[in-house]
């Protein structure tokens, strides 16, 4: 009970600021992500653990993959899907950042993904959203859009797909404070049936995959009056 009382209270003081994907909505099923601040013991779900609600600020992070540490739990689950179907992350809600991108990458695991360093694998972006109307500092942003859609977002896994198992990262990068980052990745393991033979690419491993000299990353939105924007990684595969 007083253990309960303090995990709470700390979940709920961590959570004002920052946080991650807590969980996803794969062929309507439910899948409950990674507790952080709770113990990894006992927990089995199909995503890798990230500790703390505190975003990484360095591009090139050693843990840049799937969030510090990205390791499994015990058992670690795998959801099945469909290439050519969707799948809903849902960040804690209201998740608080509306200023930067949306990114969501997929890696081919070669073989069960949980015998896998994340940092190993080949990541190819299957989504992504940038700046979709306005200024830097005063625009409609992929994250905003997140928040808007009930902190969540929903993407198709690419209908010519092989099939495998897949490692997808999803990614929220908020550049509110100036030339001073916030990257916030999580990973979950997929196996993926009904694909086809695309060749998916490119692909970029992370860290490796974004540089902290980025324009896009180390930027000063207030200083700027741009109505464009890159988002970093690699360009989108259709698939
Ligand atoms: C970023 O992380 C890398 C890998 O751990 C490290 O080599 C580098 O010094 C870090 N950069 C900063 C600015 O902390
Ligand atoms: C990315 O996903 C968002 C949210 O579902 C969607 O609005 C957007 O069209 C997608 N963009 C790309 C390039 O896939
Ligand atoms: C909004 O997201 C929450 C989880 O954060 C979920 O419980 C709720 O059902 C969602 N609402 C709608 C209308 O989808
Ligand atoms: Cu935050």
């Amino acid at each position: 009970m007083f253990a309960c009382a303090i995990v709470a209270l700390l979940s709920t003081a961590f959570a004002s600021g920052h946080g991650g994907v807590v969980s996803y909505n794969i062929g309507g099923k439910t899948f409950q992500g990674f507790q952080a601040y709770v113990t990894p013991i006992g927990q089995s779900t199909i995503q890798r653990q990230w500790a703390t609600y505190n975003p990484i600020t360095n591009a090139t992070d050693a843990n840049m993959a799937c969030n510090s540490p990205g390791l499994t739990v015990n058992p670690m689950l795998t959801a099945t899907v469909g290439a050519g179907s969707k799948i809903a992350a849902y960040w804690n809600n209201p998740w608080p950042h509306t200023i930067g991108p949306m990114m969501v990458y997929m890696a081919n695991c070669g073989g069960d993904c949980t015998n896998v360093n994340p940092a190993s694998l080949n990541f190819f972006k299957i989504n992504e959203s940038g700046l979709l109307s306005g200024t830097v500092a005063n625009g409609q942003w992929g994250s905003g859009l997140m928040v808007q859609q009930n902190s969540s977002w929903t993407v198709t896994i690419p209908k010519s797909l092989p099939n495998g198992n897949y490692m997808i990262r999803h990614e929220t990068l908020a550049i509110h404070t100036a030339n001073q980052p916030q990257f916030y990745p999580e990973c979950a393991q997929l196996t993926v049936i009904g694909g086809a033979n695309g060749k998916p690419g490119p692909t970029v491993k992370f860290p490796g995959g974004y540089s902290a000299t980025d324009p896009s990353i180390n930027i000063d939105v207030y200083s700027s009056t741009a109505t464009t924007y890159i988002v970093p990684g690699p360009v989108v595969w259709s698939g």
